[in-house]
């Protein structure tokens, strides 16, 4: 029998009290039951929030370098578990090990940088505009944070916001994607082992539409960071918005790969199909446009089809396998759907174009690696996010045409320009509209101790990771100390007459 997992609530692992539950299934056999898991409900949020509150007045009292070493030890811990923990989010995920081993040490990353950011929580003292008065700023916690996060990076994601979210001093109720919970419980387990005060983190398993809304409707949630589709995230933005909550929202992205006449196509090609095809096509970062100077247009198509077809759909966990199942059925139709619609638009299937085939892949949710050519800017399979091994690919004329379609879609998440042009280079650095531009690499990889977020509808505007996120986790409060012994009136007595 597969075993039943809990919430973690008030400092305890707790059955939800809805009494229901849900399978979670491996993606790539889905005849493998991984665990029942709660289908929690408000009253379960409602606990989970009374739980944070009460650690929040502890947790704001610990020094923040004392909160880093708690984040150290999260690293230190993560580190020695991240082949069980690869292997358990393959399992649950799909992804190819490599890739689930490269989520965690996104993780590790990010520990250790917050660990380092205890010691480095900066305010700034400025002078004064008065005699004798001092002015300075520093950062304080904020609350409870409310975290939300997706299935396709279920470690590293959570850890961007939840590691930072706990060394600025706020506690935190997270929500895992309801397809990647086993993840999200292991990450629990590594904040405990690692000594995090229990009732500072809750974990509240379900769909989003109870527990997420819950959370962000929660009037004592003063803190929500989301990342998921551009159309929840537009919800959440009401809602905040009317409540007066912070909100960190990191969305949908249509990333485009420019490759002009004058680039390394075989570094271009390695880079297209680790943008395109790793994590099956699942992130918010894939390379999902592909723009080809018309001088190399032809010939480059050619070796990507040919390395495409090389490509081994399997089982995460085998050595053998490239690209693992999408994340669920719904995912894979979706992908499927918009295939169609680009048919329909006249784009032309290079390769792939359907369901994994074959017993090997009969028992997951496997779609071949896609190619689609003829695609016009302006075609739907151009401008919206498919979320899945598939690469739409573009003519174009010049450089300023690529800019142009590169930033005609809603979004702007990550870019890439292959040149050896540096002037080339400077103006794509400078003009693509998007929170990230690669020199000569792929749209993914994005490292963690840089900024990390998109413009447009992609974002609201915060980045995630580096220094920044730790601005979005506490509030600035600023102090003025006047020891002249008189009043002074700012603004009045040092320019008035
Ligand atoms: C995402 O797809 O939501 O840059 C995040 C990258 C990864 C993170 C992706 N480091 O592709």
């Amino acid at each position: 029998m597969a075993k039943t997992f809990k919430n973690f609530i008030g400092g305890q692992w707790v059955a939800p009290m809805t009494g229901e539950y849900y399978e979670n299934r491996n993606p790539a056999t889905w005849s493998e039951l991984i665990g029942r898991f709660p289908s929690s409900g408000p009253k379960d949020v409602e606990q989970a929030v009374r739980s944070a509150i009460r650690s929040f007045a502890l947790w704001k009292k610990t020094p923040a370098p004392a909160r880093g070493d708690v984040l150290r030890r999260v690293g230190d811990v993560l580190t020695a578990r991240k082949e069980e923990i690869a292997r358990a989010m393959t399992r649950e995920m799909g992804k190819v090990l490599a890739e689930t081993r490269g989520d965690i040490q996104e993780g590790i990353d990010t520990a250790y940088y917050a660990a380092s950011e205890g010691r480095r929580l900066f305010g700034h003292t400025v002078p004064s505009e008065l005699r004798s008065k001092w002015a300075m700023s520093f950062r304080r916690p904020i609350g409870v944070a409310g975290i939300i996060t997706p299935f396709n990076f279920p470690m590293a994601i959570p850890t961007w916001k939840i590691f930072p979210a706990l060394l600025c001093g706020n506690s935190v109720v997270f929500k895992p994607s309801a397809d990647v919970p086993h993840t999200g419980t292991l990450l629990v387990e590594v904040l405990l082992e690692a000594g995090l005060p229990p009732e500072v983190i809750q974990l509240v398993h379900g769909r989003g539409r109870a527990v997420g809304n819950a959370i962000v409707n929660h009037p004592k949630v003063p803190l929500i960071s989301f990342t998921g589709s551009t159309e929840t995230g537009a919800k959440l933005g009401e809602i905040c918005g009317r409540m007066h909550k912070r909100l960190s929202l990191e969305m949908g992205g249509k990333n485009a790969m420019i490759v002009m006449d004058d680039a390394d196509l075989e570094l271009a090609l390695d880079g297209v199909l680790w943008g395109a095809f790793g994590t099956t096509g699942q992130r918010c970062t894939a390379t999902s446009r592909l723009l080809l100077h018309r001088k190399i247009h032809d010939r480059f198509l050619r070796m990507l089809v040919d390395r495409v077809e090389r490509l081994r759909l399997g089982d995460g966990l085998l050595p053998t396998t490239d690209v693992g199942p999408m994340i669920n059925e719904a995912a894979r139709e979706n992908t499927q759907h918009y295939v169609d619609i680009g048919l329909g638009e006249g784009a032309e299937v290079l390769t792939g174009g359907r369901k994994g085939r074959g017993a090997r892949l009969a028992q997951g949710w496997f779609y071949q690696p896609t190619v689609l050519g003829g695609v016009k800017a302006g075609m739907r399979v151009e401008q919206e996010e498919i979320f899945g091994p598939v690469l739409s690919v573009v003519r174009i004329g010049s450089l300023d045409e690529a800019i142009r379609v590169n930033n005609g879609v809603k979004f702007g998440l990550s870019s890439s320009l292959y040149t050896r042009d540096v002037r080339a280079a400077f103006r794509a650095m400078e003009e693509i509209d998007a929170g990230i531009t690669y020199i000569n690499a792929p749209t993914i990889g994005a490292e963690a101790h840089l900024p990390f977020g998109g413009v447009k509808e992609t974002g609201n505007g915060h980045r995630e990771g580096g220094w920044e996120v730790y601005h979005f986790f506490s509030e600035t409060k600023v102090i003025y100390v006047d020891y002249s012994g008189t009043l002074q009136r700012a603004q009045i007595d040092n320019y008035g007459e």
